[in-house]
């Protein structure tokens, strides 16, 4: 088991002063799976998890905002509507960052330091799309937040599935019974968090690979599959090989 230890800025009565935080490296890999509404994200993470066993990794899948008991009831308060008491945008942020600390803490790290490849739907850069581009939130306080509730855990592969917002929400809206509370926003506010997904991207080109994911499921499968067997073959060696 080996450390690293990251400076982190924390801000203590308006003083900028500098803590070092101990970040455990792991053994595992943790790749995560982003896009707008009807990407197709939740198909093919379960594609791509079966590729990486059948040649021989241990992987483990998850998907935020949830992934514990806890982090799953938070999960349900955001995500179903109250027309009688909206969730403010710095309540939705803050309940999906203490849904992530949880996580983080009691799922994805044991399961990284145990050598899995973690396979999560949805992690930061969603919280930085939706809750910074979408809500217009202030994205240095949502990455400080954020680097608390992780204690700095950043994923080594991100694969964002982009497509065009009115491709995927017509999707979102024929699977009949799927919509969830920001499913519902409107076309402006999914353009914002898309945009946010590209810009994302274009800041950490090395982390984050752009799929196209307007087109046929199998076709967006053989490119990940390809592409991440690749990848994590470059990086670690499958356990029972
Ligand atoms: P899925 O539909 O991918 O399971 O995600 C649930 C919702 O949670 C998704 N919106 N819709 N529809 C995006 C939202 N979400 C955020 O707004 N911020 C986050 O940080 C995460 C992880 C999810």
């Amino acid at each position: 088991m080996t450390w690293t230890t990251i400076p982190l800025v924390f801000t203590t009565r308006n003083r900028p002063m500098l803590k070092q935080v101990r970040q455990r490296r792991s053994q595992g890999l943790f790749i995560t799976l982003e896009g707008p509404e009807g990407s197709g994200k939740s198909t093919q993470i379960r594609f791509l998890a079966s590729a990486l066993r059948r040649a021989g990794y241990f992987v483990v899948q998850t998907r935020e905002p949830g992934g514990t008991p806890l982090a799953e009831a938070m999960r349900n308060l955001l995500l179903r509507s109250s027309p009688r008491e909206p969730i403010a945008p710095q309540t939705e942020a803050l309940l999906i960052l203490a849904a992530r600390g949880q996580h983080v803490a009691q799922f994805i790290r044991p399961a990284l330091e145990r050598g899995a490849i973690v396979l999560c739907d949805r992690f930061s850069d969603s919280t930085l799309a939706y809750q910074g581009f979408g809500r217009g939130l202030n994205r240095n306080w949502l990455k400080a937040a954020n680097d608390t509730a992780t204690e700095g855990l950043t994923p080594d592969l991100t694969i964002l599935l982009d497509l065009p917002i009115h491709v995927g929400l017509a999707r979102r809206r024929t699977a009949k019974g799927k919509q969830n509370r920001l499913d519902r926003e409107s076309e402006r506010f999914h353009r914002f968090v898309r945009r946010g997904f590209l810009t994302l991207a274009k800041q950490s080109p090395r982390r984050i690979r752009i799929v196209d994911a307007d087109r046929p499921a199998q076709d967006i499968r053989a490119e990940l599959v390809a592409f991440v067997l690749g990848w994590a073959r470059k990086r670690r060696r499958p356990r029972n090989r």
